[in-house]
Protein backbone atom coordinates (compact mmCIF):
# COMPACT_ATOMS: atom_id res chain seq x y z
CA UNK A 1 0.00 0.00 0.00
CA UNK A 2 3.04 2.13 0.94
CA UNK A 3 4.16 1.88 -2.60
CA UNK A 4 1.32 3.11 -4.12
CA UNK A 5 0.98 6.29 -1.98
CA UNK A 6 4.79 7.42 -3.02
CA UNK A 7 3.80 7.08 -6.72
CA UNK A 8 4.11 10.97 -7.59
CA UNK A 9 2.86 13.21 -11.06
CA UNK A 10 5.91 11.69 -13.20
CA UNK A 11 3.75 8.65 -14.52
CA UNK A 12 1.00 11.18 -15.71
CA UNK A 13 3.57 13.62 -17.68
CA UNK A 14 4.65 10.60 -18.98
CA UNK A 15 1.04 9.01 -20.13
CA UNK A 16 0.61 12.98 -21.93
CA UNK A 17 3.54 12.58 -23.33
CA UNK A 18 3.00 9.61 -24.78
CA UNK A 19 -0.83 10.70 -25.88
CA UNK A 20 0.62 12.77 -28.52
CA UNK A 21 1.86 10.68 -31.53
CA UNK A 22 -1.43 8.82 -30.81
CA UNK A 23 -3.57 11.80 -31.72
CA UNK A 24 -4.99 9.68 -34.18
CA UNK A 25 -6.04 7.05 -32.15
CA UNK A 26 -8.00 9.52 -30.37
CA UNK A 27 -9.27 10.55 -33.15
CA UNK A 28 -10.94 7.18 -33.84
CA UNK A 29 -11.98 6.56 -30.15
CA UNK A 30 -14.12 10.41 -30.52
CA UNK A 31 -15.30 9.47 -34.05
CA UNK A 32 -16.11 5.95 -32.01
CA UNK A 33 -17.94 7.44 -29.13
CA UNK A 34 -19.70 10.09 -30.89
CA UNK A 35 -21.15 6.98 -32.92
CA UNK A 36 -21.84 5.38 -29.44
CA UNK A 37 -23.87 9.17 -28.02
CA UNK A 38 -25.50 8.97 -31.82
CA UNK A 39 -27.03 5.66 -30.98
CA UNK A 40 -28.19 6.61 -27.49
CA UNK A 41 -31.46 8.73 -29.20
CA UNK A 42 -32.44 5.87 -30.81
CA UNK A 43 -31.83 3.41 -28.05
CA UNK A 44 -34.33 5.18 -25.90
CA UNK A 45 -37.04 5.80 -29.16
CA UNK A 46 -36.46 1.61 -28.96
CA UNK A 47 -36.64 1.08 -25.13
CA UNK A 48 -40.13 1.87 -25.15
CA UNK A 49 -40.82 -1.05 -27.68
CA UNK A 50 -38.63 -2.90 -26.40
CA UNK A 51 -41.52 -5.20 -24.81
CA UNK A 52 -42.91 -4.96 -28.17
CA UNK A 53 -39.66 -6.67 -30.02
CA UNK A 54 -39.34 -9.39 -27.31
CA UNK A 55 -41.97 -10.78 -27.11
CA UNK A 56 -43.42 -11.73 -30.53
CA UNK A 57 -46.14 -13.98 -30.58
CA UNK A 58 -49.46 -11.60 -29.04
CA UNK A 59 -48.26 -8.06 -29.95
CA UNK A 60 -47.54 -5.89 -26.95
CA UNK A 61 -46.68 -2.70 -26.68
CA UNK A 62 -46.88 0.93 -23.92
CA UNK A 63 -48.79 3.66 -23.69
CA UNK A 64 -47.35 6.46 -21.06
CA UNK A 65 -49.91 8.94 -19.85
CA UNK A 66 -49.75 12.19 -17.54
CA UNK A 67 -52.25 13.50 -15.37
CA UNK A 68 -51.78 16.87 -14.89
CA UNK A 69 -54.56 19.35 -12.49
CA UNK A 70 -56.00 22.23 -13.26
CA UNK A 71 -53.74 24.38 -11.16
CA UNK A 72 -50.88 22.62 -13.32
CA UNK A 73 -52.31 23.77 -16.36
CA UNK A 74 -53.54 20.09 -17.39
CA UNK A 75 -55.02 21.50 -20.72
CA UNK A 76 -57.44 24.12 -21.47
CA UNK A 77 -61.16 23.96 -21.49
CA UNK A 78 -63.51 25.10 -24.31
CA UNK A 79 -64.72 26.97 -21.40
CA UNK A 80 -61.77 29.10 -21.44
CA UNK A 81 -60.36 27.66 -18.11
CA UNK A 82 -57.60 25.53 -17.11
CA UNK A 83 -58.66 21.47 -16.54
CA UNK A 84 -57.45 18.49 -14.97
CA UNK A 85 -56.69 15.85 -17.56
CA UNK A 86 -55.00 13.29 -18.83
CA UNK A 87 -52.17 13.90 -21.61
CA UNK A 88 -52.99 11.79 -23.90
CA UNK A 89 -56.59 11.38 -23.27
CA UNK A 90 -57.14 9.11 -26.54
CA UNK A 91 -54.57 7.11 -28.40
CA UNK A 92 -54.71 4.05 -30.21
CA UNK A 93 -53.44 0.71 -29.89
CA UNK A 94 -53.73 -2.54 -31.93
CA UNK A 95 -56.40 -5.12 -31.92
CA UNK A 96 -55.50 -8.16 -29.33
CA UNK A 97 -52.54 -6.39 -28.29
CA UNK A 98 -51.47 -6.51 -24.47
CA UNK A 99 -50.91 -2.74 -23.97
CA UNK A 100 -48.96 -1.58 -20.54
CA UNK A 101 -50.00 1.92 -19.57
CA UNK A 102 -47.65 3.62 -17.13
CA UNK A 103 -49.42 6.95 -15.64
CA UNK A 104 -47.41 9.38 -13.79
CA UNK A 105 -49.71 11.64 -11.79
CA UNK A 106 -48.22 15.33 -11.04
CA UNK A 107 -52.11 15.92 -9.11
CA UNK A 108 -52.52 16.13 -5.44
CA UNK A 109 -55.80 13.72 -6.29
CA UNK A 110 -56.53 10.26 -7.24
CA UNK A 111 -58.08 9.59 -10.39
CA UNK A 112 -59.10 6.11 -12.40
CA UNK A 113 -58.58 4.89 -15.52
CA UNK A 114 -61.74 3.19 -15.87
CA UNK A 115 -63.11 1.23 -18.75
CA UNK A 116 -66.10 -1.66 -19.18
CA UNK A 117 -64.63 -1.91 -22.69
CA UNK A 118 -61.54 -2.60 -22.49
CA UNK A 119 -62.12 -4.66 -19.04
CA UNK A 120 -60.00 -2.02 -16.90
CA UNK A 121 -60.48 -0.28 -13.66
CA UNK A 122 -57.29 1.15 -12.59
CA UNK A 123 -56.60 3.14 -9.83
CA UNK A 124 -54.26 6.24 -10.09
CA UNK A 125 -53.14 7.35 -6.33
CA UNK A 126 -51.98 11.02 -6.40
CA UNK A 127 -48.92 12.45 -6.76
CA UNK A 128 -47.28 16.07 -6.37
CA UNK A 129 -46.35 18.92 -8.69
CA UNK A 130 -42.70 18.12 -7.63
CA UNK A 131 -43.36 14.04 -7.47
CA UNK A 132 -45.70 12.31 -10.11
CA UNK A 133 -47.36 8.94 -8.41
CA UNK A 134 -46.32 6.19 -11.07
CA UNK A 135 -48.93 3.71 -11.55
CA UNK A 136 -48.50 0.51 -14.19
CA UNK A 137 -51.33 -1.41 -15.69
CA UNK A 138 -52.07 -3.47 -18.21
CA UNK A 139 -55.05 -4.25 -20.32
CA UNK A 140 -55.43 -6.30 -23.49
CA UNK A 141 -56.77 -4.82 -26.01
CA UNK A 142 -60.05 -6.26 -27.71
CA UNK A 143 -60.45 -8.03 -30.84
CA UNK A 144 -62.80 -6.15 -32.29
CA UNK A 145 -61.48 -2.24 -33.88
CA UNK A 146 -63.66 0.51 -32.86
CA UNK A 147 -63.33 3.35 -30.28
CA UNK A 148 -63.54 2.46 -26.33
CA UNK A 149 -64.60 4.79 -24.11
CA UNK A 150 -62.65 5.12 -20.58
CA UNK A 151 -63.62 7.71 -17.60
CA UNK A 152 -62.42 8.75 -14.30
CA UNK A 153 -64.31 6.87 -11.64
CA UNK A 154 -63.05 9.04 -8.97
CA UNK A 155 -64.83 12.56 -8.04
CA UNK A 156 -62.58 15.14 -9.49
CA UNK A 157 -62.74 18.26 -11.73
CA UNK A 158 -66.40 18.17 -12.55
CA UNK A 159 -65.83 19.63 -16.15
CA UNK A 160 -63.35 16.95 -17.02
CA UNK A 161 -65.50 14.41 -16.40
CA UNK A 162 -67.94 15.40 -18.22
CA UNK A 163 -65.71 16.23 -21.02
CA UNK A 164 -64.04 13.83 -23.47
CA UNK A 165 -59.94 14.59 -23.86
CA UNK A 166 -60.02 15.30 -20.06
CA UNK A 167 -61.23 12.66 -17.45
CA UNK A 168 -62.84 10.43 -20.17
CA UNK A 169 -61.40 9.75 -23.66
CA UNK A 170 -61.20 7.11 -26.30
CA UNK A 171 -59.21 4.29 -26.63
CA UNK A 172 -58.82 3.53 -30.60
CA UNK A 173 -58.76 -0.35 -31.44
CA UNK A 174 -56.98 -0.86 -35.07
CU1 LIG B 1 -60.21 12.19 -12.30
Amino acid sequence: MSKTSSEKRSPIARLNWLAVPSLGVLAILAIALSACGGSDGGEEASAATAGSASQSAPTSESVKLVIKSDEEQGKKGADGQWHDAFLPADFSVEAGATVEVTVYNYDDMPHSFTSAGLDTNAKIPSGTEEKASKTTFTFKAPDKAGSYEWICAVPCDPWSMAHNGFMKGHVTVT
